[in-house]
């Protein structure tokens, strides 16, 4: 037979014309890679990633994931108009994009009912983020809207300004790398139009607050507020433009980043607050500043031990800023309240403690502040009538290693292995079930699967979540070197666990003594233990927080509730909660239908045009990217419901044109075999017509190159009838 196909680009340009012999498709290499001729070739993959790159072509399919390899410049390929092209259309008629996707989805939704959910997942700096911002922007805009609903719509986009300026901050390996993870339910009518929203935040970084390491800075916030905000506001807030002035600003060194805007940042950021609708926005102004006083509020020694304040002046823009007493702020900065048998004792802190106090209360002021905002948010996203479907968005913080790497990594790592551990266990699952439901016979696939590292982290009593926990409540003389012991006397021996201890008592020259390895599933990484203890306990003396409950600023006392006070049970902590929140992230998208998109970072240097093919074919490794395209391709990749299929074509058969009147399985059985399919190439389910793409030429390229022929012939027909 012959066929042609083309790949139609988002800019409407015919990229590849495919007839007979293969020369456009060396160019521009296969947009989805099931129909990769040297499927087992790791290579053939990378080099088809590569091709595509080269071409612009950040989009390839595989099957119904998406691999998007982040450009790092602008292709202009998401505006309006492009999204008009990719309205209802099917997946191999038009260039891979993130728009198809979300269209898929969003029609997925509308005719099966069932909640939908977009798991995007890939390490820093691969584009998580830019991806979610696409999708929200496709569903705000190119979904049918409400006329009492018009301020949905603006909020949904307006979130993300907000929550990037307070959560999001310049690391090595992501100028915009997104400190928090966030995930979004957007909410439908039975319609399909959208009518409310509702975030989750799991885990800030909140010891970015204080420090920054070296090349890395602050959240973008401080910066966006002193180089934008009036000459008023920061005379008021006596604030200076220079971040070098602050000190939870200078750790990083790195005051400025080339590729961000503050000015403009700080802009978007007033923009969004107002169509948000936030009141408060004086006394957001004042928190934000308090923060940066407090990192400049230092202390001095005397010599009989007592710690007090240094700097006056700090305190008492900072206790105006807070609108707290400023003696019970000082004296809260400098003594602790104990109580035993009964009896309130109140016990100075020294130097040290004082300043890990202050800090303390820096990060919980900025970090309670935080959740105050998405609750604020929430609020501008209410339902605002009933919601019938919904579509749940993840954009979540990536894999990261670092020169050093500390609790914050570990969670965020840890993230990421759970995220691993759902797309392998939904991927292969739901083939799994298509296969057995529709009762076709299946080999499986062999995986590395990462529940190990998973349950190295996360198990009961022995995982080192657990270890953590139980080291934190010990009395004693319990620190961060002796929970690294307890990790060594439980796990020693783990795969995927090492320290400098050997087996054989020797040391490992290549770990420092304060040091783990976790052999995780993208990669090793050694974490520092120094500070896990802390900032899992994640203390806040209670004469600060009595302080900070007789706040005048809302937001604040919004924050620091007095109940928390009379509260006696001891919350759970960090990890702990964060491994709770995640179990219920996990249950929550494994009850949705769920689409992938998985994104890849082509260089280390965030430049754009450079493709490191080291780095990619470890992220095609570790994301089991070649696994997943086995299980695609060992199996039928082409799957659609009779009627659908029938529907579609039908005018390719005169048998089945124009009406087939009988059972809908018998019609798509008389129609691929009118088109010549071997029965090695289709399977016939209960529900589906299965389709294998074996060859490049695969059943599915050739029936639509036969439907596009027929259209032209009934095009070129019309014309000369006419
Ligand atoms: P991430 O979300 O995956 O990292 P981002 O989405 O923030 O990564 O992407 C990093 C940067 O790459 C962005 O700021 C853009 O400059 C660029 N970029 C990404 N995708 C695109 C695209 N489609 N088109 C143009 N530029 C893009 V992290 O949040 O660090 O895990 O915690
Ligand atoms: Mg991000």
């Amino acid at each position: 037979m012959r066929y042609q196909a083309r790949e139609v680009g988002v800019d409407g340009r015919v990229r590849l014309v495919l007839e007979g012999a293969l020369t456009a498709r060396d160019r521009v290499g296969v947009q989805d890679f099931v129909l990769l001729e040297n499927f087992n070739s790791e290579a053939a993959f990378i080099e088809n990633l590569r091709r595509r790159f080269t071409e612009n072509l950040i989009y390839t399919y595989m099957g119904s994931v998406l691999v998007s390899v982040n450009p790092y410049k602008d292709l202009e390929i998401y505006s309006p108009q492009h999204m008009e092209r990719y309205r209802g259309v099917s997946y191999y008629e038009i260039s891979p994009h993130i728009y198809a996707l979300s269209d898929n989805t969003y029609r997925a939704m509308k005719t099966s009912r069932r909640d939908q959910c977009i798991l995007i997942s890939g390490e820093s700096g691969a584009g998580k983020t830019e991806a979610s911002k696409k999708i929200l922007l496709y569903y705000a805009v190119s979904c049918p809207a409400h006329q009492r609903m018009a301020s949905l719509r603006d909020c949904l986009l307006q979130s993300t300004p907000v929550l990037e300026a307070f959560g999001n901050a310049k690391t090595l390996r992501n100028d915009n790398s997104s400190r928090f993870g966030k995930y979004m339910d957007i909410q439908f009518d039975f319609r399909g139009v959208p009518v409310g929203a509702h975030i989750l935040n799991y885990l800030l970084e909140k010891s970015r607050v204080v420090h920054q390491n070296h090349g890395e800075r602050n959240y973008h916030v401080f910066y966006q507020l002193l180089e934008g905000g009036t000459e008023e506001q920061l005379l008021h807030l006596h604030l200076d433009r220079n971040p070098q002035k602050y000190l939870y600003l200078v750790k990083g060194n790195c005051p400025r980043v080339s590729s961000m805007n503050d000015k403009n940042g700080w802009k978007a950021l007033v923009k969004a607050l107002s169509v948000i609708g936030f009141t408060e926005g004086e006394e957001l102004l004042d928190v934000i500043g308090s923060v940066l006083h407090l990192g400049n509020t230092q202390f001095g020694e005397e010599e009989d031990g007592q710690t007090y304040v240094t700097t006056e002046m700090e305190l008492k823009t900072l206790t105006q800023l807070l609108g707290v007493d400023g003696a019970a702020l000082t004296e809260a900065l400098t003594h602790k309240k104990l109580t035993a048998n009964g009896e309130e004792m109140i016990s100075p802190l020294t130097f040290e403690q004082a300043g890990a106090a202050r800090d303390a209360l820096a990060q919980a002021v900025y970090g309670r502040t935080f959740t105050w905002l998405v609750e604020k948010i929430n609020q501008s996203l209410a339902l605002q009538v009933n919601g019938s479907s919904v579509i749940g968005l993840l954009d979540i913080y990536g894999f990261e290693v670092f020169q050093h790497n500390s609790f914050e990594q570990f969670c965020i790592n840890y993230c990421s292995e759970k995220l691993q551990q759902l797309f392998i266990e939904l991927t292969l699952r739901s083939e799994q079930e298509e296969y057995e439901t529709e009762g076709v016979a299946w080999e499986p696939v062999q995986y590395f699967d990462n529940k190990v590292i998973c349950d190295l982290i996360e198990e009961k009593h022995k995982g080192i979540i657990s270890i953590l926990d139980e080291e934190c409540v010990r009395p004693g003389e319990a620190c961060d070197l002796s929970f690294l012991e307890k990790l060594e006397d439980t796990l020693g021996g783990h795969a995927h666990f090492v320290t400098h201890k050997l087996a054989n008592g020797k040391t490992r020259r290549v770990l420092g003594r304060e040091e783990f390895r976790l052999l995780h599933y993208a990669g090793e990484v050694n974490y520092t233990v120094t500070g896990f203890l802390d900032k899992n306990n994640d203390t806040l003396y209670r004469s600060l927080k009595e302080v900070m409950c007789q706040s005048t600023n809302h937001i604040v006392e919004h924050c620091f509730r007095r109940g928390e006070l009379v509260d006696q049970k001891r919350p759970e902590m960090a990890a702990t909660q964060f491994k709770n929140s995640l179990t219920k992230l996990m249950e929550t998208l494994m009850s949705k239908e769920p689409s992938y998109v998985r994104c890849i970072k082509p260089n280390d240097a965030k430049q754009p045009g450079r493709f490191d093919e080291v780095l990619v074919r470890h992220q095609v490794k570790y994301l089991g990217l070649m696994e997943n395209l086995r299980v695609r391709r060992a199996g039928f990749a082409y799957r659609r419901h009779f009627e659908a299929f029938l529907q579609r074509y039908k005018p390719l058969c005169p048998e089945t044109w124009p009406v087939w009147q009988g059972e809908l399985a018998e019609g798509v059985s008389t129609l691929v075999q009118y088109l010549g399919y071997k029965p090695e190439e289709y399977k016939m389910g209960r529900y589906l017509v299965l389709m294998n793409t074996l060859r490049w030429e695969g059943p599915i390229i050739v029936i639509q190159a036969a439907w596009r022929g027929m259209k032209a012939r009934r095009r070129a027909r019309r014309r000369r009838d006419a």
